[in-house]
């Protein structure tokens, strides 16, 4: 009985050692194994760190590479061989987002994370011709800034709400030690995942952690329970305090959306999509919709705090934002705006911009006529502490009824919106991000549309930018394919506009200051755009879109408000005043391009300039042919219609100026005196002398060349000429009283005189030897 046991024993003696020295080795391998996952944490966390490193210093230097058509030249050669390139080309086409996973692409807001679980359902975007509307669609006499490419909403919005309880603290860890020269970037995990991990680090520094919903998760903010505010002081961005040095900390973007989980997920209009009116309420649109030239009825269905489907490219939910941006205040300007799309508009910012960031909203009234805009507002807007509402008391016009706004804001920045619009998820934090890196740049949202007809908000094309034609009217432009390969840009990157859109937009307010705010002299609506973007270039700032920063708009085909003078004459004098005051020379091709009318200086009365041009003189500012060069060079600009040696076919010789005296001569290229320009203003020019035809008799003299209008002592030097496609091809013809004369060279005295035209008259057709426009 005995032996068996003893037997037992031993053979279990051998399993205990057996196990001991099995439970050692597994000791020691289980240590390995952590102090290598440890050195994996580690060297992925180093690797992160440079890459963040190597994005933030790369966003600001990287200027010059971003954005525009061509990279930046200062060179004067360069400049006037780029400026008779290619005209704009309008095309619009959609790309695929490809975001690279290599250290040297990161880019400004660098992403440091990779993690699956924070990936959003891509904003999917159907290749539909038949959706897309036309892209280079403007500002011209009868309609406003329209909107670029549209494609069809997004899929994928039931992903939208967000997962309850399921907050997430973002915590601050032991920071790296500091590559020199740049920021101290504390890397913070910022989801479940990544936050239970322990970083490895030397010093514990004092550390506030406060709770921070990660993107779609709003569960840890809270509300306040009256007026459905943020409460301020429910969410903070985790800060690293240090006491040895000061280090610029990061978080990731802010994705705050208190309507993400909607109270009512079926209302009308929810989560952006389009609403719809029974057929037999359509007489009630149409008498509705002259208030805000949109579907004011629908509007009013649709939940003031209605949900949106997320819209940015993917990876700008990754984006890392600096801890420490400055405040805004936003501003909108409103005459007699639609009650629902005013309060949407509020109601937007209020619930998805970080309450630590949004000092404040300025609603200014610009002496609306509608009853509800007053009283009413004013008790709507008291439940609201951060909402400060203005009434002016005339009508100023947005131009001026902004710079009100902008004169009792208390924020670091000024954000202008108009007053129909919806901001969405992540929209703030992006535009103040590029203030804080660089406070003259002037960041703009990307602007994406609410249909006028059914309220649904659709997302637009990827890479448009904000360009001008001639004269001066505003555009969009998608930049190419091969630009933006060649650049490696992802859809993330800022892309830089040679002008802004006009109506939203943030800007460093002591820099808004710096430049002269607006010209108060521009009225009502209109050009104020133009102004500030030249204003931006050409006194050493930049205007952007930031893709990550997303803001729908209703574009309207008419303006609902009056204008208390003409409206096209009201947006043409701005034109002029921005055009006289900006852009020098250049100035002529405004008016050449159908302005001509403008010059007429008794009848269209500009105002006064002075202060304008000092302030220019003052800042010293770049001239308008160095903004050409170098911020838009894509723009036809060709200083003169027309130049060199006027060739008369009949005659087969040229004009020249001999002593004072118009003569023809043996055609000679390098010879001064045939050289003639054919100017915007419509003038045969050389020099300052242009060709006049005499008051008396119908001969040519050559008189000192005038401003360009038509006032009875410059009249007759308006030629007009077309190399083709006139009926008159290659004729100089002027307006003598209500009789058109042409330009002839009599054939046996070889003298100039006027004649009746003749358009098969060899001796009535001249030819430049460069044509720059038709
Ligand atoms: C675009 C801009 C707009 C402005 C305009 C040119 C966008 C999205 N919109 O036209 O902001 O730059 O081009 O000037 O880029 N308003 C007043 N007082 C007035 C007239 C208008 O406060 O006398 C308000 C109006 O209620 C609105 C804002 O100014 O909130 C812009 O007017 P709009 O919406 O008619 O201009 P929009 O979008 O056609
Ligand atoms: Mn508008």
């Amino acid at each position: 009985m005995m032996m068996p046991i003893w037997r037992h024993l031993r053979s279990s003696r051998r399993v205990l050692g057996f196990v001991f020295v099995a439970s050692v080795i597994w000791l020691l391998l289980d240590m390995a194994v952590l102090r290598m996952s440890d050195g994996d944490a580690n060297s992925r966390l180093m690797r992160e760190k440079v890459i963040l490193e190597q994005g933030l210093a790369r966003h600001q230097d990287k200027v010059t590479q971003v954005g525009l058509g061509e990279p930046h030249v200062n060179e004067e050669d360069e400049k006037s061989d780029r400026r008779n390139s290619q005209p704009v080309k309008l095309s619009r086409r959609r790309k695929k987002e490809q975001v690279q996973d290599d250290a040297s692409q990161v880019k400004p807001n660098a992403v440091v994370q990779d993690d699956a679980s924070q990936v959003k359902p891509n904003a999917v975007v159907q290749d539909d011709a038949s959706q897309v509307k036309p892209n280079a669609v403007v500002q011209d006499d009868a309609s406003q800034v329209k909107p670029n490419a549209v494609v069809k909403q997004p899929v994928g919005l039931s992903l939208i709400a967000a997962p309850k309880n399921d907050s997430v603290v973002l915590k601050a860890e032991e920071v790296l030690e500091p590559v020199k020269a740049t920021p101290n970037i504390s890397l913070q995990a910022s989801n479940q995942h990544q936050d239970a991990k322990k970083l490895p680090g030397k010093k514990k520094k004092q550390i506030e952690e406060l709770p921070v919903q990660g993107p779609r998760n709003t569960s840890s903010v809270k509300r306040d329970k009256q007026n459905g505010e943020i409460l301020d002081n429910n969410i903070k961005v985790v800060q690293v305090r240090d006491t040895h040095s000061v280090k610029a900390s990061v978080h990731q973007v802010l994705s705050i959306d208190l309507t993400a989980a909607p109270r009512d997920p079926k209302a009308v209009g929810q989560y952006g999509l389009a609403g719809t009116v029974p057929s037999l309420m359509d007489s009630v649109v149409k008498k509705r919709w002259n208030e805000g030239q949109f579907n004011v009825y629908l509007s009013e269905l649709i939940p003031l705090d209605r949900a949106l489907p997320d819209t940015r490219p993917e990876i700008c939910t990754r984006n890392m934002i600096h801890d420490d941006l400055p405040s805004t205040s936003v501003i909108f300007c409103f005459v007699d705006e639609v009650w629902s799309t005013l309060l949407r508009s509020v109601h937007s910012v209020l619930n998805r911009s970080p309450p630590h960031l949004l000092k404040e909203i300025i609603l200014v009234d610009d002496f609306s006529k509608k009853p509800y805009l007053k009283d009413n507002l004013d008790k709507y807007m008291e439940k609201f502490p951060k909402v400060r509402v203005i009434h002016l008391k005339e009508r100023q016009g947005l131009i001026r009824a902004r710079m009100a706004g902008a004169a009792v804001a208390n924020g670091d920045v000024l954000t202008f919106l108009d007053s129909h619009v919806e901001c969405n998820v992540g929209w703030l934090e992006p535009l103040l991000e590029r203030i804080h890196t660089d406070r003259t740049k002037v960041p703009c949202p990307v602007i994406e549309v609410i249909s006028d007809q059914d309220l649904s908000y659709k997302l637009v094309d990827n890479f448009q930018r904000g360009i001008f034609h001639w004269p001066l009217v505003f555009g969009w432009n998608a930049l190419s394919d091969e630009y933006v390969k060649k650049n490696n840009m992802t859809p993330a990157d800022p892309i830089r506009c040679p002008v802004m859109a006009g109506g939203l937009f943030s800007i460093d307010k002591k820099y808004f200051y710096e430049l002269g705010a607006y010209d108060p002299g521009l009225e009502v609506w209109g050009g104020e755009n133009m102004e500030l973007s030249f204003k931006v270039w050409m006194c050493g700032g930049q205007i952007e879109i930031i893709p990550c920063s997303r803001v729908g708009h209703i574009f309207r085909e008419q303006n609902p408000y009056q204008f208390p003078l003409n409206r096209r004459r009201t947006v043409e004098r701005n034109l002029a005043r921005v055009a006289e005051v900006w852009m020098d020379e250049y100035k002529e091709l405004f008016y050449g391009h159908g302005n001509l009318h403008l010059l007429e200086k008794p009848l269209m009365d500009i105002g006064n300039l002075t202060d304008q041009i000092q302030q220019r003189n003052k800042l010293k500012c770049k001239s308008f042919k160095w903004y050409l060069d170098n911020v838009y060079p894509e723009l036809e600009a060709p200083l003169v219609k027309a130049a060199g040696l006027v060739f008369n076919r009949g005659l087969r010789s040229c004009l020249s100026i001999q002593n004072g005296v118009l003569v023809f001569d043996t055609c000679h290229l390098s010879s001064q005196s045939q050289h003639f320009n054919y100017t915007w203003l419509k003038q045969v020019r050389q020099q300052d002398v242009c060709l006049e035809p005499s008051a008396k008799q119908s001969l040519l003299t050559l008189q000192p060349c005038g401003d360009g209008s038509s006032s009875n002592s410059h009249k007759p030097q308006r030629w007009l000429h077309k190399s083709s496609q006139s009926k008159l091809p290659e004729h100089l013809m002027v307006e003598m009283g209500p009789k058109q004369m042409c330009l002839e060279a009599a054939a046996k005295e070889a003298v100039l005189h006027l004649a009746p035209c003749n358009a098969n008259n060899l001796f009535q057709q001249w030819q430049f030897t460069n044509y720059y426009s038709e």
